[in-house]
């Protein structure tokens, strides 16, 4: 091919990929109705925990005292370390730029105060709006703890949600960690108990369906580590058997498994502390062929998963393959992933979600996957149509909508 063609092909796919609206399928965002857990702003922006990690391998300062100062001088310390005496080329702090830039703000004069005086002002009442426009979001799932008290106590005051905003019903608490919940569950009316007796499957099935209805959640989402297995003998297969699966069937909820954390390997950097390990596929297998009646949407952590997490995906119809996550969000993985994707299983996956803590994060988020998965397409695209098929504008703009939108929409309403 000459090279002036690849040019065209890529011209021609950016379009539309940055056209075309998209459904962000896992973020950590909230409205502002949900106060402190509606993070924004560039101090939020600094202080991410990708961006942590990255600076307390190089300050000179414990983590402890990190931690014992306020917001706003953790975020000077971030700046000065990653953006005034570094060059920001990580894929986290590389993001910062593409949001200053995306705002019109000095990323040259490399003042912190400068942008903190320049940053758009957050209580206009559609400033999230705004920014989902800017990242050509039209709608983002948020990931949703009805086990966190400040989370719930906002749920059950709360009015209807705004149409942007999808909910996500997340139990890493219950299939994570449910002797300590129990408890909880007591004091809340539900008459749970630590063992899992016929009475408590109910009891755990009453909340989990009454929560899904106060959300109106359009899935249900666990974050598992790299040693999950399935079945065994755990208190998670139980659960995962009696009350979580039974209760999405029943809903026609998918289930979402993001496999392979490994939590607290370096328990001092909190919530920065988290890691990766390979987990095993057979859990996933056995899942999608033991419960061929629910659907299950999966990632998984590690480089290592990917390939036969895709190979699977290609052996059962109920098995929705999506994103690159966390540790895997970076241009590099991203093409790799996607490519190999888009080779093993056409267009039947969903590529990416952002993962976005902070708002703004969107916009950088969703224009570096863009870039991305518009070369892979592309490249795809020129492949194609020099193996003789003439792909068509909208050939184009139907395959971008169903890997930004369409796919996630039909597996949800699939009924199986
Ligand atoms: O990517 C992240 O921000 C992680 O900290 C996790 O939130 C992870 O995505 C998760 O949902 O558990
Ligand atoms: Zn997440």
């Amino acid at each position: 091919r000459e090279p002036n063609e690849t040019n065209t092909w890529l011209e021609r796919v950016k379009q539309v990929v940055f056209e075309t609206p998209v459904l962000d399928m896992h973020t950590h965002l909230f409205p502002r109705r949900f106060v402190k857990l509606a993070l924004s702003g560039v101090d939020e922006l600094l202080t991410y925990h990708y961006l942590i990690a990255e600076t307390l391998r190089i300050l000179p300062l414990g983590y402890d005292e990190y931690w014992s100062l306020d917001r706003e001088r953790q975020a000077e310390l971030i700046w000065k370390t990653l953006f005034v005496e570094r060059t920001p080329v990580s894929e986290a702090a590389r993001g910062v730029i593409t949001v200053l830039k995306r705002f019109g703000l000095p990323t040259e004069g490399k003042s912190l105060d400068d942008i903190r005086r320049g940053w758009p002002n957050p209580s206009d009442g559609d400033y999230a709006e705004k920014i989902l426009d800017l990242a050509g979001v039209k709608q983002v799932v948020m990931t949703n703890d009805p086990f966190d008290p400040q989370e719930r106590e906002i749920w059950l005051a709360a009015g209807p949600m705004e149409s942007y905003f999808l909910a996500a019903l997340r139990l890493d608490p219950l299939l994570n960690d449910y002797q300590s919940l129990s408890g909880k569950l007591n004091n809340w009316g539900y008459r749970a108990g630590s063992a899992l007796t016929e009475e408590t499957v109910a009891e755990l099935r009453r909340f989990l369906n009454e929560w899904i209805e106060r959300m109106k959640a359009v899935y249900v989402a666990v974050s598992l580590p790299e040693t999950f297995s399935f079945p065994d003998s755990s208190v998670r297969s139980t659960l995962l058997t009696e009350v979580v699966l039974p209760v999405c069937r029943a809903k026609d909820l998918p289930l979402a498994m993001m496999i392979g954390v490994k939590r607290g390997v370096n328990p001092a950097l909190r919530e920065a502390g988290d890691s990766v390990g390979k987990a095993d596929i057979r859990a996933v297998e056995r899942l999608c062929a033991g419960f061929p009646h629910n659907k299950f949407m999966v990632t998984m952590l590690s480089r290592e998963n990917q390939h036969e997490l895709t190979v699977t995906g290609r052996k059962f119809r109920n098995l929705m393959v999506f994103g690159s996550w966390w540790f895997l969000n970076n241009p590099s993985l991203v093409g790799e992933i996607t490519r190999m994707r888009l080779e093993l299983l056409g267009t039947s996956f969903i590529p990416q979600h952002s993962d976005a803590r902070i708002l703004e994060q969107l916009i950088y988020k969703w224009i570096h996957s863009k870039q991305v998965i518009a070369k892979v397409l592309a490249e795809k695209y020129g492949d194609l149509s020099e193996a003789g098929w003439p792909v068509s504008e909208e050939d184009i703009r139907r395959d971008v909508e169903a890997l930004f939108a369409g796919n996630f929409w039909r597996f949800k309403n699939l009924k199986l």
